[in-house]
């Protein structure tokens, strides 16, 4: 099988699902350039490649594939070193259960609550209800947190010894949050908050959240 060469990562560098996008890639050692297009802003036709109009989208050739996961088990599939996606058919089914929920579950309650208010929406000057968004996240976070705390337990990684796309997906999530000012209370969440703590000083995200803090800080010091 010939591998394509050249990969285009659409979206923007803020999104945690062009970051999972980013990692995955960047500890593959597959080589990308970025087409920044912010999902506010579609560029017009944006639609034929991405009918949902989300970001990202990887481009290689002609060829378009969306969606975070999809792209990221495509690169696996391509490039299956390093694993981040494990063999074992019981390992795998967890690591894909894991992502799903950092994408479906604590993505709308940490990232599209926190994220995209306190930074999008104060940086774009549009206004919003903040004791909307703290009762939404003080209500639906903890019980995912609960969940995450009790599965970590005293490890460093949710599935298996190693790092996979799983802590990539749930890591690129508290990212986002941790931009938008949500803090895992270590008090109540103590492995929760040592893992987190422990992937953000990490030589896998520390440079993609002191790049993402930096944009924040420019964005909402313009606003003021
Ligand atoms: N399941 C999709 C979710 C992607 C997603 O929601 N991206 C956000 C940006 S962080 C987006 O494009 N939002 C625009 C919208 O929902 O209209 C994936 O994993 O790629």
């Amino acid at each position: 099988m010939e591998l394509p060469t050249s990969f285009t990562v659409i979206g923007a560098p803020l999104s945690p699902f062009v970051r999972k996008v980013h990692i995955a890639m960047q500890l593959k050692g597959i080589e990308f350039t970025m087409d920044p297009v912010s999902p506010f802003n579609l560029p017009e036709g944006y639609e034929k490649i991405n009918p949902a109009k989300r970001i990202p989208v990887l481009q290689h050739d002609e060829t378009y594939i969306c969606d975070s996961s999809v792209i990221c088990h495509y690169l696996e599939k391509l490039f299956p070193d390093p694993g981040l996606v494990a063999e074992s058919p019981l390992m795998k089914a967890q690591t894909d259960w894991l992502e799903k929920f950092a994408d479906n579950e604590l993505a709308p309650v940490i990232t599209a609550t926190a994220f995209r208010h306190r930074v999008i929406f104060r940086s774009m000057g549009t206004p919003f209800d903040e004791a909307e968004i703290d009762a939404i996240i003080d209500e639906k976070a903890p019980p995912l947190f609960d969940y995450l705390n009790e599965l970590i337990g005293n490890g460093n990684f949710l599935v298996g010894n190693q790092l996979s796309l799983a802590d990539i997906a749930v890591i690129s999530q508290f990212i986002n949050a941790s931009l938008g000012g949500v803090q895992v209370d270590e008090q109540r969440w103590p492995n929760l908050a040592r893992y987190v703590a422990y992937h953000f000083d990490s030589d896998t995200f520390s440079a993609s959240l002191a790049g993402a803090r930096k944009m924040v800080d420019k964005m909402l010091a313009r606003a003021n």
